[in-house]
C-alpha cells in the first residue's frame, strides 16, 4: 500500500505549474521520478507510487533523473518532462569521459561526513563546489558524533572553511539528535544526501523519515550483499515533511562544469589572486604574490590554497578531455554521414 501525499508535499510548486499549457493543466498528471532502474522508472503522483509506462519513441526518458518532474497522458504514459530548477552532475567515474546525472530539483544538499578517519576538509570543499554550482544550499552534516570523543575539534575545522557555512553534528541513529536537520526538511523541500559510502546517508534517511525503507551498512553486510537496487539513488518522503534523496556513496567525485562553483567556495583566495603583481601569477614563488603573502602572514590556510589549485587543475583537465571527446564524437558523426552519403550515391548509381 502506498502513502498518498499532496502534490505540494512531493515538491510541486509554481515553478513547475507555470510550465503547463492550458490543455496540460486540464488533462495531464504531474509525476515525480523517485527511482530509476535499468528497465523502468518509479514515479510518485497524487495517487501514490507507480511505475512509469514507457512507450517507444520516448528518447527523453534516457535523460530523466531522480527528482525530475514529468507529465503523464491520461492513459498513464509519458507525455513530457518539465524544466529543472537545479541539476547535479559529475564526471562519470573512471576513464569514462562523460557527464553523469546525479539528481534534479534539489533545494538543499546535506554534505555528509562521519566524525572518524573519513573526515576530510578537502572532500567537503569538493562537494561544496558541486552544490554551489547546482544552485542548492549546502549543509555540512557530521555524523557518528556518538562514537567521537571530540566533535568540536572537527566542527571548528569546518567552520574555518567559511564562517557562514551551515554545519550540524548528529548521531544519525537518534531521532532526537537528527531533529536539528528538520528546518531543511519542511513539506515541499527536497534534500539530497551526498557523501562517501558508510557515512550514514541511508541511516539519516531512515531516521528522518521514521521508516526503514533504505538498507544501511550493517543490514547490507549481514544479509543483503547483492541487492544493490535498494541502495541506488532514490527519493523518500517524510510524513508531514519534505523529500529526501538518498545516493550511493561516491568513491570518486570528479568535478566538471563546476568552474564557478569552485571559485565560489574559494572566493577569499580568488579575490586575493587578483591582487598579485603578475596577472599570470602561479602563486608559488613569484614576487608580489598576494596569496603567498597571506599564507606567510597566517591569514590563509595553506591547505585551502593547495586544494583550490588542485581542484582547478583537475577541473581544467576534465573539461579538456570532455571537449576532446565531444569533438571526436562530432567528427565521427561527420564520418558516418559521409559514408552513408557515399553508399547512397553509389546505390543511386546502380540504378543507372
Ligand atoms: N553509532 C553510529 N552509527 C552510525 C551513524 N550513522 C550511521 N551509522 C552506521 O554506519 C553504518 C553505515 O551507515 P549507512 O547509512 O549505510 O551509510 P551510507 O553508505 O552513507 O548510506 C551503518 O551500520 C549505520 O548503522 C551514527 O551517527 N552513529
Ligand atoms: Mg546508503
Ligand atoms: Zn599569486
Amino acid at each position: 500500500m502506498t502513502t498518498i501525499y499532496p502534490l505540494s508535499q512531493l515538491g510541486w510548486n509554481a515553478f513547475f505549474q507555470q510550465q503547463l499549457t492550458l490543455d496540460e493543466y486540464t488533462a495531464a498528471t504531474p509525476a515525480r521520478i523517485i527511482a530509476k532502474h535499468r528497465s523502468q522508472l518509479e514515479i510518485y503522483t497524487e495517487q501514490g507510487r507507480q511505475k512509469l509506462i514507457v512507450t517507444p519513441h520516448t528518447a527523453e526518458i534516457n535523460d530523466l533523473m531522480v527528482g525530475d518532474w514529468v507529465l503523464l497522458q491520461p492513459d498513464g504514459t509519458f507525455h513530457r518532462m518539465l524544466e529543472r530548477r537545479s541539476r547535479f552532475t559529475r564526471k562519470a567515474a573512471g576513464k569514462n569521459t562523460s557527464i553523469q546525472n546525479i539528481a534534479a530539483n534539489v533545494d538543499t544538499a546535506f554534505i555528509t561526513t562521519a566524525l572518524n578517519q573519513d573526515f576530510s576538509l578537502n572532500r567537503i570543499e569538493r562537494y561544496l563546489a558541486l552544490v554551489s554550482e547546482a544552485g542548492a544550499d549546502a549543509v555540512v552534516v557530521l555524523t557518528k558524533a556518538d562514537l567521537c570523543d571530540n566533535p568540536d575539534h572537527y566542527l571548528h575545522q569546518v567552520r574555518a572553511i567559511d564562517p557562514m557555512l551551515m554545519v550540524e553534528v548528529v548521531n544519525a541513529l537518534d531521532p532526537e539528535s537528527t531533529s536539528v536537520l528538520d528546518p531543511w526538511c519542511s513539506p515541499g523541500s527536497t534534500v539530497a544526501l551526498l557523501g562517501s559510502s558508510g557515512v550514514g546517508k541511508s541511516t539519516l534517511v531512515n531516521t528522518l523519515s521514521g521508516k526503514q525503507d533504505q538498507l544501511t551498512g550493517s543490514a547490507r553486510s549481514a544479509d543483503d550483499k547483492g541487492r544493490h537496487t535498494t541502495t541506488a539513488r532514490s527519493l523518500h518522503f517524510i510524513p508531514d515533511g519534505g523529500a529526501l534523496l538518498d545516493t550511493p556513496g561516491m568513491r570518486e567525485l570528479q568535478l566538471v562544469g563546476c568552474e564557478a562553483g569552485i571559485d565560489q567556495v574559494f572566493s577569499d583566495i580568488s579575490a586575493l589572486a587578483t591582487q598579485c603583481r603578475y596577472s599570470d601569477c602561479q602563486h608559488q614563488t613569484e614576487p608580489g604574490c598576494a596569496v603567498q603573502k597571506a599564507v606567510n602572514a597566517s591569514e590563509l590556510d595553506p591547505r585551502r590554497v593547495e586544494n583550490y589549485f588542485k581542484l582547478q587543475r583537475e577541473h581544467a583537465f576534465n573539461a579538456a578531455s570532455l571537449a576532446e571527446k565531444r569533438a571526436k564524437d562530432r567528427s565521427l558523426g561527420r564520418f558516418y554521414r559521409s559514408v552513408k552519403n557515399e553508399v547512397f550515391q553509389r546505390k543511386k548509381g546502380d540504378h543507372y
